[in-house]
């Protein structure tokens, strides 16, 4: 209910806001709609879809997008299920618990068009993933590298390259139907070690690895439609990956959808709020981990000077509940506020069509499989810039 209540006021709010906005621009609602009669479809602010939407346009033939979006996330304490947990409650299960995560993504994007039937998709990323954690354990007699109070990790690196085609099932004057076949091929690192503490180097937990390690499928299908002021739009999206990776794990598939609306204010910008809601499994591996502790609640000192498996595996308790295979699934619902920006063909053909957007994001609802980091914020800004090869 609480969740209902949330969207419903935002969707007013921008409403509301993107009428005075509109009029405010403008000096009159008419002139608005002057502007928006003398402007193909493709060249309006909103004729994309806010920024953080992957794969929601096509291109006509011989058209070439170029794409840069820059993302940074930022993750804070922990949740079983809905309930906050504290970090010192979860200290007297594991030995390490995180704080809070940082992740800033560079992704550079190309799009091309070979036929008006098909646009051809790629994108990288380059990211840095932080994570700050506490360690409980402290040594009173010292003799061994271990975590004591607070650590920090870091991983840097290429991610995971996705490829797609996008064909548009539907391309009326006013409506867009585009069907998503991606791939992604695992080009991310998922074996990037680091210290928890002292000199030891152990692999990372698995949200600070860079790439999922499977070569899996994304399929999507997009809906977009405009009409003279205003333009919405639904995704809904997988992702499947194919096959246990070189460290015999493989993530859950992932299923997402997404619904927005914009409001174009002028011939150059548009304002929009979105909503979307991911559910993703736990991680399933038949790998006996050399990041386990022993079975016992008790510290062992000989098992764990070597890292070794545990000696009788009758419960395994991991070091860490980002190390936990159990513990990464769950389902979040988040609420995003986006502006988009293109420059107008008035501005002369170099700078026309260059477009900048940002959108932010934040969850309004998260229940995870936990102890698991909780998602705080996530803001993307990004350029394109869409031009004719023929
Ligand atoms: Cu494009």
């Amino acid at each position: 209910m609480k969740i209902g209540k949330k969207v419903w006021v935002a969707f007013l709010v921008l409403f509301f806001c993107g009428n005075a906005v509109g009029v405010f621009a403008n000096g009159t609602h008419t002139s608005s709609e002057e502007t928006s009669t003398d402007q193909t479809a493709s060249t309006r602010p909103d004729s994309h879809a806010p920024i953080g939407v992957m794969g929601d346009h096509a291109h006509g033939a011989g058209e070439l997008m170029l794409s840069y979006r820059f993302m940074a996330m930022a993750m804070e304490g922990l949740l079983d299920g809905t309930d906050t947990v504290s970090t010192e409650d979860a200290l007297l299960h594991y030995q390490m618990v995180p704080t809070t995560m940082r992740m800033q993504m560079h992704s550079f994007g190309a799009m091309f068009a070979p036929h008006d039937s098909v646009t051809l998709m790629a994108m990288t990323s380059y990211r840095r993933n932080f994570m700050e954690m506490e360690g409980a354990h402290t040594h009173a007699t010292g003799g061994h590298d271990h975590p004591v109070g607070h650590q920090e990790m870091e991983s840097t690196g290429l991610g995971d390259l996705r490829l797609s085609a996008l064909v548009p099932l539907l391309n009326a004057s006013n409506v867009d139907l585009i069907l998503n076949a991606g791939v992604s091929i695992p080009t991310g690192a998922i074996d990037v070690e680091g210290t928890h503490g002292g000199d030891e180097l152990i692999v990372l937990p698995y949200p600070m690895q860079l790439g999922s390690g499977s070569f899996e499928l994304r399929p999507a299908v997009t809906f977009a439609g405009t009409n003279k002021s205003w333009s919405y739009g639904a995704q809904a999206h997988a992702a499947i990956p194919l096959n246990h990776n070189s460290r015999d794990y493989r993530f859950a598939p992932t299923v997402g959808s997404t619904l927005w609306g914009a409001r174009k204010l002028n011939d150059w910008l548009s304002i929009s709020v979105r909503g979307s809601i991911q559910n993703w499994g736990n991680i399933t591996t038949s790998a006996e981990h050399t990041e386990m502790e022993s079975s016992e609640g008790e510290h062992d000192h000989t098992a764990h000077d070597s890292h070794a498996a545990p000696v009788a595996p009758t419960q395994t308790i991991y070091m860490s509940p980002t190390m936990d295979p159990n513990l990464q699934g769950g389902t979040r619902v988040n609420l995003a506020a986006g502006v988009n920006f293109i420059v107008p063909d008035r501005f002369g053909s170099i700078l026309a069509g260059q477009r900048f957007a940002v959108e932010f994001q934040t969850p309004v609802y998260q229940n995870l499989d936990g102890p698991q980091m909780a998602l705080g914020w996530t803001i993307v800004a990004g350029w394109q810039y869409a031009f004719g090869l023929w």
